[in-house]
């Protein structure tokens, strides 16, 4: 009776300590604040509290004391018999009833009697029971058994604290975390009785100071031999480190703390020194002493929510065990690890002390729900924000109501902007009325003029343009009725083809003009054969230039593009924005 009460006194102690480990941690997040608190550190990123991860988590052991590893073929470890001796000396007095062997103090565990089995998952099950690994008596291989947590998905680990059981600490050990679902394992920290066994078994960068935040330490305090019993082992995985009071400023230290796995490697017992007798190694009395034994692991952790979430909490009925943080700041994902539909504007960040990187809503005029981001497009400043600026690189995906373009700011072929509507109206686009099988489909802006087919002309494309003849067939000008520049001659009736480009010339004329031997271009047009744009003309049209903006430089923009040759301090599609280190359109003075 005496003896559990101390048990409760020291759950109790732990608890104490573990909470103050937890303030001193966690400057920030402990306080459950829903809102940042002035002064806090944490600034615009937000943080979920801490917890006890442990408590949800999926535990094995490669051995446990009590059962055999199963047999090809057969279901489940198989039950044994292990003798065991504690190390510490005969029975306590009060004790229960075990048996004292040659002074020992021993017992027997076995997974066929509840009272007498030791499973991995009495290590988080919150009672005095513990887990036990197999004693060495029955085979020095057990000097090396994993225990692994499985935490289900990504977390952010502060401390992790073990107490063990009725055996020393370990003698020799690795804290090892996984950040891809147990797939592979780094060194979180070593642990070793000697500053020498560090360097030996883990390395000379073992022992150092730490000064980068991803350093893994070996630490000799905690594989002393006493105490024999109950001792602990507190690993704080943030306190001590550079990174440590600036938690969001610091991404090595935040993806150090990142683990989905924790895994205990256990590599050697501690031992009276046996381990220095060979002897002694052969000897079942001595060698029944030595194993493992857990009897409760605390992980402290929060979720991974990229400072846009101050809750996270289980959200999904058919899975409680998997928590998602209440994203804010326009992300979304179970770790607010990306923007939500429709805020691409700019590229996802994480939250930091400076700024909550909030994601940004794209422009896609009232005709898309999503878009995705292109740093190609913000290179380009090719797409519009919300307050239609042309910032960002946020691409509409699937533009209704007819509509296309990277704000969908553009009707698709076959529709014209109607003049009667908003950009914004559902209906903008209205459909070219050009059916006849003269016309191309689409259609001119505003008006819904036709554009005609090469071959044609006309405001109803009815006719044969210039260098065609024969309506409704429209085949072109047979060379030789030319007679003009001695080309090959060709049979009459056979389709050529066109000395100019037609939609460029005057008439869209496919053969060159008789009298003057060349290509006569339309005013948008140049080249021999009219086939390049103008200046001050863009497009496979080329339409005239859109340049508007007070920073354009002579009218003239990117034929293929169209973006506007800009002055020096302006920028933007049509030059209507200054550039950086240049204020106060349509000033845009040097600062
Ligand atoms: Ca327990």
């Amino acid at each position: 009776m005496a003896r559990r009460e101390m048990d409760a006194d020291r759950l109790r102690g732990t608890r104490v300590s573990l909470l103050l480990l937890l303030a001193a941690a966690l400057p920030a997040g402990a306080a459950r604040p829903r809102v940042p608190l002035p002064g806090d550190v944490n600034g615009y990123s937000l943080h979920p509290p801490y917890f006890n991860l442990a408590e949800s988590t999926r535990i094995s052991a490669t051995a446990t004391c009590g059962e055999e590893r199963a047999a090809a073929g057969s279901r489940g470890p198989r039950a044994v018999e292990d003798l065991y001796c504690k190390l510490v000396g005969g029975p306590v007095a009060g004790g229960e009833p075990n048996q004292t062997i040659q002074g020992q103090y021993c017992d027997i565990c076995t997974s066929m009697n509840s009272n007498k089995a030791h499973p991995i998952t009495n290590a988080i099950d919150g009672t005095e029971r513990w887990w036990q690994s197999p004693p060495l008596s029955r085979g020095l291989e057990f000097n090396q058994v994993n225990v692994t947590l499985d935490l289900g998905q990504l977390f952010h680990v502060a401390y992790v604290l073990i107490k063990f059981a009725n055996s020393p600490r370990p003698d020799l050990w690795v804290l090892e975390r996984s950040t891809d679902s147990g797939l592979t394992y780094e060194p979180w920290q070593y642990f070793a009785s000697s500053k020498r066994d560090c360097i030996e078994k883990f390395g000379p960068n073992t022992v150092e100071r730490i000064t980068k935040d991803d350093d893994a330490i070996c630490t000799t305090e905690y594989s002393r031999i006493v105490p024999l019993e109950n001792g602990e082992i507190v690993v704080s995985l943030v306190n001590g480190r550079p990174g440590a009071m600036n938690f969001s400023y610091s991404p090595l230290l935040r993806n150090f703390t990142k683990a989905t796995n924790i895994r205990l490697r256990f590599l050697q017992t501690n031992t009276l020194l046996g381990h220095l007798m060979g002897k002694a190694l052969r000897d079942p009395t001595v060698t029944r002493r030595y194993y493992y034994s857990i009897k409760d692991i605390s992980i402290g952790g929060r979720c991974v929510c990229h400072g846009h979430a101050d809750v996270c909490d289980a959200k999904d009925p058919t899975d409680p065990y998997r928590l998602q943080c209440d994203c804010q700041h326009n992300t979304c994902g179970g770790s607010c690890d990306r923007c939500c539909p429709g805020f691409n504007q700019l590229p996802w960040k994480p939250a930091t002390t400076d700024s909550a990187n909030e994601c940004q809503p794209c422009n896609c005029n009232g005709h898309a729900y999503d878009c995705y981001y292109d740093p190609e497009v913000d290179r380009h400043k090719a797409s519009k924000n919300y307050d239609d600026q042309y910032k960002g690189g946020g691409v509409c995906i699937e533009c209704q109501h007819h509509t296309t373009g990277i704000n969908c700011e553009r009707c698709i072929p076959g529709y014209y902007k109607s003049p009667d509507h908003s950009i914004h109206s559902p209906y903008i686009c209205y459909r070219c009325n050009c059916d006849s099988e003269f016309t191309d489909g689409t259609c001119e802006d505003l008006t819904g003029r036709c554009y005609c087919k090469p071959n044609y002309t006309g405001e109803l494309c009815n006719a044969c343009a210039e260098g065609y003849t024969d309506f409704p067939h429209c085949y072109p000008v047979p060379a030789f009725s030319h007679n003009d520049t001695g080309e090959q001659v060709l049979p009459a009736g056979q389709i050529i083809n066109c000395d100019c480009n037609a939609a460029g010339t005057e008439g869209n004329a496919c053969r060159k003009d008789s009298q003057r031997g060349m290509c006569v271009c339309k005013p948008s047009f140049q080249g021999a054969q009219c086939d390049r744009c103008a200046p001050g003309h863009y497009g496979p049209g080329c339409q005239p230039c859109q340049c508007s903006g007070s920073g354009q430089y002579d009218g003239t923009c990117d034929s293929e593009t169209g973006q506007c040759l800009c002055r020096t301090g302006f920028e933007g599609y049509s030059c209507n924005q200054c550039a950086p280190g240049y204020f106060s359109y349509p000033l845009c003075q040097c600062a």
